[in-house]
């Protein structure tokens, strides 16, 4: 059961959306969200970072509308409670945030948790601690999110051999520069701007996954 809910997962992290309200123009957010999908998203997060609990409940519910349409998975970032009260698939947390241990009590087995790790130790006691998947980054430069550590292709290549855990690569990548993960061992890619930030996002997203299907590891 739980190696079934691994494999699945892993399939399903392939083209990983991260949302961002700061491109949206006109968009809500279950517009842009509805074109991601369109374009091939595979996963959906819901990431913000300036909402009190209301406001976010109110986004989280917008979105999961989307994702149950077309049944894409959805988790929230750093909001355990938040992904409990929609009945999110889960929660993206990172190494500071609520502790794992908890957020698994919050969330039941059958739920994703996933872990953001910048090291191969973090890596490792993540995947110790329970996490579902890891999101390993910066992997290239980026301006989405400010004080982000980087880590090289070949410690990413590292910890995609040492854990058991899908791996998906973020920070910076585009579909100018994605190519260079190829050969990392990675199930996915985990991007914001690469696809909100774009005029047409079902167009880029489409482009993205074509390129995504050429690096990633089945
Ligand atoms: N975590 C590490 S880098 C990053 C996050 C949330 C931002 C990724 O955004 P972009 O626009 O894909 O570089
Ligand atoms: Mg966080």
């Amino acid at each position: 059961m739980y190696s079934e809910k691994l494999n699945n997962l892993r399939n399903n992290l392939c083209l990983y959306a991260i949302t961002d309200r700061t491109w949206l123009g006109e968009r809500t957010l279950a517009q842009v969200v509805e074109e991601a999908i369109l374009g091939g998203a595979t996963f959906i997060q819901l990431r913000e970072k300036n909402m009190d609990y209301d406001e976010f409940l109110k986004a989280a519910i917008e979105v999961k509308t989307v994702t149950d349409k077309y049944n894409v998975p959805f988790v929230i970032n750093d909001n355990v409670d938040i992904a409990v009260a929609v009945g999110a698939d889960g929660a993206h947390i990172g190494q500071s945030d609520e502790e794992i241990k908890i957020a698994r009590e919050k969330l039941g087995p059958d739920k994703i948790i996933g872990l953001s790790a910048s090291t191969l130790e973090e890596a490792i006691k993540a995947e110790q601690n329970g996490a579902d998947y890891l999101g390993v980054g910066a992997v290239f430069n980026t301006t989405t999110k400010q004080n982000t550590r980087t880590i090289s292709t070949e410690a990413l290549n590292e910890i995609c051999r040492t854990v058991k855990i899908p791996v998906v690569a973020i920070g910076g990548i585009s579909k100018e520069n994605i190519l260079e993960l190829k050969g990392a061992g990675i199930a996915g890619i985990s991007v914001v701007s690469a696809i909100f930030a774009q005029d047409d996002i079902k167009h880029a997203t489409c482009d993205l996954l074509k390129l995504t299907k050429q690096i990633i590891e089945i």
